[in-house]
């Protein structure tokens, strides 16, 4: 909750503050209505919640209903609908569990792979990195060094060795160490596009076809500074793979925290983690009813 507290600071700024300040000024009427949506759009929540949240105040104006509290309450209410519609998929069963991280470069994966590995440590499951970045220079150093910060082991090649070999042996050591979940790094940028999918795909069909048994999933990471223009992003890598889950970083740095809603309803994904910073704990798992309340500023939804 703190974690979230501290990371939606800048997004409550932008949006719930001066919503707060836009129902307390008078009776909600047709101008008011007009204003909140007009807050609601510039704040990256996205043209659907936008639509669904003034419909439902709309139905309240005239009613001699007051009270800024209540009208705040209908916004976090039809947040909590419209996250609770995403579906969410089942883990899938089998030992170990194997997270392939993906995203675009910058978005935080090594750092996020860093900090999953320090709370499922925490949590008593034991974890393997597997330093399938085998691209750009230092990204074997990097991973090892988070790895160090997280207290797990890290299994790694040569730079520019098939991150599909790497990947593989790096399942194949946990079988036989009997670890519980292998998190794998990869690329955020190779010579092109079309060869970064194919080589994601290559890891996922490798596994999948080499080793029996095992929990395979695909996680996307995303910035949160890159708002709703991180659906399109999106949209690449869940054409190319099974993505189960989705970790939005730097919501720290960012007022565009609303775009959560869009992007879990647009991708019907699950955000699953939420970065809140450059340390190894600011991690926090996205628990909607935390996040709602965190974002209005109010424990009614906990
Ligand atoms: N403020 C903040 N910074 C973050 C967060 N997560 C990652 N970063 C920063 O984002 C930068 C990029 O992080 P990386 O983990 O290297 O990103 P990456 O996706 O692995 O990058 P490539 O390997 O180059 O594709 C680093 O400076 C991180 O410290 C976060 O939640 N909050
Ligand atoms: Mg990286």
């Amino acid at each position: 909750m703190l974690g979230f507290m501290r990371g939606l600071k800048k997004t409550k700024e932008r949006l719930f503050g001066p919503l707060w300040g836009i129902f307390s000024s008078g009776r909600l009427d047709g101008r008011l209505v007009g204003e909140v949506e007009a807050l609601l759009l510039a704040s990256d929540l996205g043209v659907e919640a936008t639509d669904r949240i003034i419909e439902r105040l709309r139905e309240k104006t005239g009613s001699g209903e007051r009270g800024a509290e209540s009208y705040v309450h209908i916004v976090g209410d039809e947040l909590l609908r419209i996250i609770d519609e995403v579906h969410v998929p089942e883990p899938p069963g089998g030992r170990p569990r194997v997270i392939v991280v993906v995203g675009v470069n910058g978005v935080g994966k090594t750092s996020t792979i860093g900090k999953l590995a320090y709370l499922m440590k925490d949590r008593g499951e034991s974890v393997l990195l597997a330093a399938c970045d085998t691209f750009r220079a230092a990204a074997i150093e990097q991973l090892q060094l988070w790895a160090g910060r997280a207290g797990v082991q890290v299994v790694a090649q040569k730079m520019g060795a098939d991150p599909a070999a790497v990947a593989y042996d790096a399942v194949q050591s946990a079988i036989a160490k009997e670890i519980d979940i292998v998190i794998v790094d990869t690329a955020g940028r190779l010579h092109t596009k079309t060869n970064l999918m194919e080589e994601l795909k290559k890891i996922f069909r490798v596994l999948s076809a080499k080793v029996q048994g095992i929990g395979l999933e695909a996680w996307l990471v995303l910035d949160a500074n890159t708002g709703q223009n991180s659906i399109r992003q999106a949209e690449v890598f869940t054409e190319a793979l099974p993505i189960t889950g989705i970790v939005l970083t730097k919501l720290d740095s960012t007022a565009k925290g609303g775009a959560i809603i869009p992007i879990q309803s647009n991708l019907d994904i699950p955000v699953l983690y939420v970065g809140v910073g450059e340390s190894v704990e600011d991690i926090e798992p996205f628990d909607h009813r935390t996040f709602v309340s965190a974002l209005i500023g109010s424990g009614i939804f906990l």
